[in-house]
């Protein structure tokens, strides 16, 4: 009698189990409004990761503005560049039974956990802007910038300036985000072997960060004689950083600067003669990724991994493009 109570016991608890893992849907599966999903029928979820700098403030308007513009319920948070508020309001999305997540990873390791369950659950994930190191099936999609395009994009503009070579300071982003381990070493590969980076820094792609490393730079190097250059991985650290440049006297076009985003501010730093070039980084991301997001929903097929096309400007027409500039 004991025995047989305990097998009873055992295919229920079994039973149970197994209606538990048949509520959740396969990774790939549609919406229940497949194929006619509309952007009215959406619920995405956006952990943003901070609000660090005018790149994503502008990143963060792209999202809400076009959820306001085609009725798409946004769940935002903002996680103040921390993975561990990222992964949290990831969770909280996974239990509202969220439609897709958008997820542009601070860090590009440790999403393993995060993207399993999210999977497990039936949620679509695109990555958006920054890279993980996560396996591809983990996640539906990327869609964001080449970063190691941008970082070769910044050396060939030192090796046209110094073709008899230079020493460079390195300006760098969020220690361990896709965009600063990519800038890095596209930067890295790309550099003449004549132009030496004599130290590199991160200033956590903040204002307030960068101008105590530079500060640091200038008690230890002399602009001008010990580097005549500095590569900075975003707008507001280059901003940041002539704030420290400004105090120590040294005048604008001393060093020849390039910066990676292409914001107003880094415009205005090319009209001031700060920057000698700015490399484009497109945050207005929100279109495309919804895009992409309603086409997950209805089962259609995606591209999977999606590289924003961008370019390089310059001072001698950054004057006239100020005005146009969305960001
Ligand atoms: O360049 C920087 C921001 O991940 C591409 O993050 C983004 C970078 C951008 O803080 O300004």
């Amino acid at each position: 009698m004991f025995r047989f109570k305990n097998y009873i016991l055992v295919i229920v608890v079994a039973a149970m189990l197994l209606t538990a893992c048949g509520n959740k849907a396969p990774a790939s599966e549609k919406a229940s409004c497949a194929p006619n999903c509309k952007y009215t029928d959406m619920t995405f979820c956006y952990p943003q990761l901070g609000a660090e700098s005018d790149w994503r403030t502008a990143n963060t308007a792209s999202f809400k503005e076009t959820a306001g513009e085609l009725g798409i319920r946004l769940i935002f948070s903002d996680a103040q560049q921390k993975q561990e508020n990222q992964i949290s309001a990831m969770r909280s999305c996974i239990q509202q039974e969220v439609d897709v997540i958008g997820l542009p990873p601070v860090v590009e390791d440790g999403w393993e956990a995060v993207l399993t369950e999210a999977k497990n659950a039936g949620i679509p994930v695109i990555i958006v802007d920054r890279s993980v190191s996560a396996s591809p099936d983990l996640y539906a999609a990327h869609i964001g910038s080449d970063m190691k395009l941008e970082g070769e994009r910044a050396a060939e503009e030192f090796n046209k300036h110094f073709p008899n070579g230079a020493k460079v300071l390195e300006l760098s982003g969020t220690t361990g985000s896709g965009a600063a381990v990519g800038r890095a070493e596209g930067f890295r590969a790309k550099l003449n072997p004549n132009i030496e980076i004599i130290d590199s820094q991160t200033g956590n792609f903040t204002r307030a960060e960068a101008l105590p490393v530079m500060q640091a730079f200038l008690q230890k190097y002399k602009p001008g004689v010990d580097f005549q250059g500095i590569f900075i991985h975003n707008d507001d650290m280059g901003i940041g950083a002539i704030e420290a440049l400004k105090a120590a006297g040294v005048k604008p076009g001393d060093l020849f600067i390039v910066s990676v985003d292409g914001t107003r501010g880094g415009f205005q730093a090319m009209v001031d003669g700060w920057f000698q070039a700015d490399v484009e980084c497109n945050p207005l991301l929100g279109p495309q990724v919804y895009e992409m997001a309603l086409k997950l929903m209805n089962g259609e097929p995606i591209e999977r991994e999606v590289l924003t096309n961008e370019t390089v400007y310059y001072p001698d027409n950054a004057a006239e493009l100020l005005p146009t500039r969305k960001y």
